[in-house]
C-alpha cells in the first residue's frame, strides 16, 4: 500500500495531515512551498493534478484532490470501525456530512474571501460588506451548532472537526472570534488531541 499526502505550507492542506494521524495511517508526506510572490503553489503540483492546489492524495497511484473527497476516502480505506465518522444509519450522519462539507462551502467562503479582500486591498469595497454580513451570518451558525453540543457532529469528535479547524483556528488567529463565542472551548478540546499536537509538531517546520 502506498499513501502520499502533498502538503503546501500555511494551508487547509494541514487538515488531512490531522486526519491521517488520527486515523494512525502508515503516509508519506511530500511538503511543498508557496512562491513568495504570489503566495500560489509551485508547478510541481499542477504536474500532479491540473487544478495545482494542495492537499492532493496518491493512494495506491490514485490522484485524489478536494479535501472533502479525501477525507471522505481516507474514512472509507482506514476508518472500518466508525471511530471518526457515523456509521451508515446513526442518526447525526446528515449532521456529519452537512460539516464535512460546510467546512469547504458555504461557511467557508465569508472566510475565505477575507483574506483574498485584504491581499487585494479591497477591504473597504461593497463586496467586503457583503462579505461581513455573510461571515456573520455563517459564524452564527457555528456557535448555534457548538453551542448544543461539543462537537460539529455530536457528543463524539469526528472528521467533521479536523475539516472545521483550519478556518476556525485561522478566524482566531484574527481576531475574528467574540470573547463570549463557544469555540474558543472546541478549539481548547480539539487542541488537547495528541493527533492534533502531532499535525502542529509537522506544520511548525513549513
Ligand atoms: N477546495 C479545495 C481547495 C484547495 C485550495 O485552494 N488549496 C489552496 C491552499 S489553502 C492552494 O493550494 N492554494 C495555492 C494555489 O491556489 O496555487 C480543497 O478543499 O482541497
Amino acid at each position: 500500500m502506498s499513501l502520499i499526502l502533498h502538503h503546501l505550507n500555511r494551508s487547509r492542506s494541514e487538515r488531512l495531515i490531522w486526519l491521517l494521524e488520527e486515523l494512525g495511517a502508515d503516509y508519506e508526506l511530500v511538503r511543498h512551498k508557496r512562491d513568495p510572490q504570489v503566495n500560489l503553489a509551485p508547478a510541481e503540483l499542477i504536474a500532479i493534478h491540473p487544478m495545482g492546489k494542495a492537499p492532493l492524495l496518491i493512494h495506491d497511484g490514485q490522484v485524489i484532490a478536494e479535501s472533502g473527497a479525501i477525507a471522505l476516502h481516507l474514512l472509507e480505506a482506514f476508518d472500518p470501525e466508525y471511530r471518526l465518522h457515523p456509521a451508515p444509519g446513526a442518526s447525526n450522519r446528515a449532521a456529519f456530512f452537512e460539516w464535512l462539507h460546510g467546512a469547504e462551502g458555504a461557511v467557508f467562503l465569508p472566510f475565505l474571501m477575507n483574506t483574498y479582500l485584504s491581499a487585494t486591498g479591497l477591504e473597504d469595497s461593497l463586496l467586503s460588506q457583503y462579505m461581513a454580513g455573510e461571515r456573520e451570518k455563517a459564524l452564527g451558525a457555528i456557535e448555534a451548532c457548538l453551542t448544543a453540543r461539543p462537537y460539529f457532529a455530536g457528543e463524539e469528535f469526528s472528521a467533521a472537526d479536523v475539516m472545521m479547524g483550519f478556518q476556525l483556528e485561522a478566524a482566531e488567529a484574527r481576531g475574528g472570534l467574540p470573547e463570549t463565542s463557544p469555540v474558543h472551548a472546541w478549539l481548547t478540546r480539539v487542541r488537547s488531541r495528541p493527533a492534533h499536537q502531532r499535525m502542529r509538531a509537522i506544520t511548525a517546520e513549513d
